[in-house]
């Protein structure tokens, strides 16, 4: 049995990504084993037929905020939760607010449409990318004033929460609406470029083009 945190999941995946990125913050090495939505490999297997799914120590957890919050306190390594109770807070809120909210219009939206269709031989449908776009300009404005008043997400240090908004705004950037929209925010670039120079994510950033 591998003594290494083994992730299953899909290399273009954000959740995958980020639990990628907890083990790498953390200065532990991990295995990325391949395995698609639905996928049953090596007796691992997601119940809601989603990745990622993390095998430690004989055992599996799924869900990406469970995982990361699992993995920040059985390694050794910077801690990546706030001990204070309010920075804790913020920090479940932009986990909650990453994972229900941007990720689906900045993701299942503008990234799908400009950057996934077209591999699938569609077209991206234009009326989704306007809505979507919209709600993400809003949205990517909340962030960049919470960032005006606070270094990163849940306050002076990097938390989980960073590490769950990073891997959004690292595909969306690669979209034409996404560019622009990041480009009227200062703030959260000079966050998010700040975050793409640390080491963890240039050693996890997937290698695979779109
Ligand atoms: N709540 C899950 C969401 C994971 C998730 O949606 N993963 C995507 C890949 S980024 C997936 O498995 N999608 C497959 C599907 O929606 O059928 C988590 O936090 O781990």
């Amino acid at each position: 049995m591998s003594d290494r945190p083994q992730i299953f999941g899909i290399p273009t995946s954000t959740f995958c990504w980020t639990i990628r990125l907890v083990c790498a913050e953390k200065g532990q090495a991990h295995d990325f084993v391949e395995m698609i939505p639905g996928g049953v490999l090596d007796g691992v297997r997601h119940p809601f037929a989603r990745v990622p799914v993390l095998r430690f120590r004989g055992v599996t957890v799924y869900e990406s905020p469970a995982i990361a919050r699992f993995l920040d306190r059985e390694l050794e390594g910077p801690a990546l939760q706030p001990r204070d109770s309010l920075a804790l807070a913020r920090m479940d809120q932009w986990i909650s607010a990453t994972a229900d909210y941007l990720y689906d219009s900045m993701i299942e939206g503008v990234v799908s449409e400009r950057l996934i269709a077209p591999l699938d031989g569609r077209e991206p449908d234009e009326a989704v990318v306007a809505e979507q776009a919209e709600i993400m300009h809003g949205q990517l404005g909340v962030v960049d004033e919470m960032l005006c008043a606070e270094r990163y997400l849940a306050g002076p240090d990097i938390t989980l929460a960073d590490l769950f908004l990073a891997p959004v705004i690292y595909w969306v950037d690669k979209t034409p609406e996404g560019a622009s929209a990041l480009d009227a925010y200062p703030t959260l670039r000079r966050w998010f470029r700040g975050i793409a120079e640390r080491p963890a994510f240039r050693e996890t950033t997937p290698l695979v083009t779109v």
